[in-house]
């Protein structure tokens, strides 16, 4: 079972290389800086490196619009460039997955050119998804799209192209057209491309939207939500009605060949509990891992992603709750605050002000690494970065915060209010600079970097929290080794306690082969909490705390603000 797999001891650490460290003053980041850095994943601890897409790209999704599979691109180095980084991860004794974007290819890839070029006629017509104008209407006019959907990244889901006469659909940005999943090519393609980096001695893949990749061939209009003029098409693409198969013949045709044991983890949007038990069931063959959204989008309201709602807490630990145990005795959860597309933990469900955020970045830590499942840690979060000051729309570059912004502009909406979500939730507050040190560009870069630094770098930084031993940073470095000497935290079954309490969030871990019991506490505000504990952990070993000296526990326990412990009994 998954229990037993190495990648269930593993904690995983995520890069994303245009914001890492650049080598060489051009303000990017690049592979080489990764190679200089790698001494701060090796001083953490983590077993892992999934690096973000590092392929030829226009850039339009900053990478996740790939025109060359095979390649890298010149912004990050070059395939030795690669090579090397993946010497010198394997000679530290880590592993590296790479990203795989297969749902769509830039349409600058040449697949897309090739089925564009030629109109119908087009030698790879069919690797794309194209469709004529709506019954009875001009090609090209509005409203005309084959169908209603709207894109992620805002607006229709399709694009006319003059030349064919048809429309091609792109789920994000229209320089992100679908690949057609249904072409048996289009898979074999896939496949290949998948074995030749395995050959390079890659250890596995990290599937961006994987579970988007089969659409209902019918494409039909979906629901118009109240106040939108576009039609959500999730139902007809979101774990679709041949994605099982497709991830089944993956498996079988690249990743169960492979004398390595892989790690693949699917990135999936909308997935059911009840879909991932499917995905992640080892006797199905299918994943390892996937990546769930129920958690990230609890603090948004019915107008998406952007309006913004304050968490509950009970809704928080319902949730990661339901998938502890959904995904209890069959299937692997993944564990995950923070990655490129979400706005910075401390911000969003800790503290980041002065007086706490420390404090809350290490309870977030605690939190989430004493779950059962594989923990991701995404840049910086190791540091407690925080959500960026974002003065005006001129600070963001991420193509989803400008369409949004450009979007609600033309509909009149107040510049303050849509500026007000894009501070709270662009996906530009994952991608600002790695924070180092307290240097002018935080040791990013000596050029200009792409994007603005944190000015918090002047604090928050590696350098300075590698020194100070309670530090968030070595505070993350503590759980990543208890994971590793502490069986009960890769094994140990999942118990919430006090479900119904809004600040306090507690479980308990039970290894019933060792015997072990853990008790996990957290106190999710900024004022003391005292708590009735169940009989018998007076005794018990502190195993992590986030205060040099916490208290002994009583029966009757008060935790000071955002004070999170763990303990130990046997
Ligand atoms: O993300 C898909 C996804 O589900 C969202 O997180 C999305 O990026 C957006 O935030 C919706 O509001 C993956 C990648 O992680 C993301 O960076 C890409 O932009 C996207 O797919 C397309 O490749
Ligand atoms: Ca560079």
């Amino acid at each position: 079972g998954p229990a037993d797999s190495w990648w269930s001891e593993a904690v995983v650490y995520q890069i994303y290389p245009r914001s890492f460290a650049d080598s060489n003053a051009d303000g990017i980041g690049d592979l080489q800086g990764v190679v200089e850095r790698l001494d701060h994943l090796s001083r953490l601890g983590v077993d892992v490196l999934w690096l973000s897409p590092v392929h030829p790209s226009p850039h339009d999704d900053n990478g996740y619009d790939i025109s060359d599979y095979q390649d890298i691109d010149p912004l990050f180095g070059t395939l030795a460039d690669f090579d090397r980084l993946l010497e010198a991860v394997h000679g530290r004794g880590m592993k590296l997955v790479m990203d795989l974007v297969v749902n769509h290819t830039s349409d600058e890839h040449p697949w897309f050119t090739a089925s564009r070029d030629g109109g119908r006629q087009g030698s790879r017509r069919d690797w794309y998804i194209w469709r004529p104008a709506r019954d009875g209407m001009e090609p090209g006019t509005p409203g005309a799209e084959p169908n209603n959907w709207e894109s992620w990244f805002s607006g229709s889901a399709w694009t006319y192209d003059e030349a064919g006469g048809e429309y091609y659909l792109h789920t994000f940005s229209r320089k992100q057209p679908d690949l057609n999943w249904e072409n048996p090519e289009v898979r074999q393609a896939v496949q290949a491309m998948m074995r030749w980096w395995l050959d390079r001695g890659v250890d596995g893949f990290r599937m961006d939207v994987i579970n988007l990749v089969s659409k209902d061939p019918a494409l039909p209009d979906g629901h118009v939500p109240e106040g939108s003029s576009y039609g959500d098409g999730s139902p007809s693409y979101v774990c679709g009605p041949r994605i099982h198969e497709y991830l089944a013949e993956l498996h079988r045709e690249v990743i169960a060949p492979c004398p390595r044991r892989l790690l693949t983890v699917g990135e999936m949007p909308g997935v059911t509990v009840e879909e991932a038990r499917l995905f992640t069931d080892p006797a199905r063959r299918e994943l390892d891992i996937v990546f769930q959204f129920e958690h990230v989008g609890l603090d948004q309201g019915p107008g998406g992603k952007f309006d913004v709602r304050p968490l509950r807490l009970t809704d928080l630990k319902a949730s990661l709750g339901r998938w502890q145990t959904g995904l209890g005795d069959t299937g692997w959860n993944s564990l995950y605050w923070n990655n490129h597309d979400q706005a910075r933990v401390v911000s969003r469900f800790g503290d980041d002000s002065p007086a706490h955020r420390d404090r809350s970045a290490k309870l977030l830590a605690t939190v989430l690494h004493l779950h059962r499942g594989t923990p991701y840690v995404y840049q910086g979060e190791e540091l407690g970065m925080a959500n960026a000051p974002f003065a005006s729309i001129e600070d963001f570059r991420d193509i989803e915060s400008l369409n949004h912004h450009r979007e609600r502009t033309a509909l009149g909406v107040d510049e303050e209010q849509i500026l007000a979500g894009l501070r709270d939730r662009s996906r530009d507050n994952a991608r600002t600079p790695m924070q180092w040190d307290a240097t002018r560009h935080a040791g990013f870069t000596t050029g200009t970097p792409w994007i603005a630094v944190n000015p918090d770098h002047v604090h928050v930084n590696a350098e300075a929290q590698l020194a100070d031993p309670d530090s968030v940073f070595h505070h993350y470095r503590r759980l990543i080794a208890l994971r590793h000497t502490e069986p009960a935290v890769t094994h140990g079954d999942f118990h919430l306690l006090h479900p119904d309490h809004e600040q306090l969030y507690a479980f308990t871990r039970r290894d019933i082969a060792s015997g072990t019991e853990l008790l996990v506490l957290a106190n999710f505000g900024g004022t003391d909490l005292t708590v009735e504990l169940p009989g018998g952990w007076e005794d018990s070993e502190t195993l992590i705390a986030d205060l040099p000296a916490p208290a002994p526990l009583t029966a009757s326990h008060t935790l000071r603000p955002w004070e999170a412990h763990v303990h130990r009994r046997t």
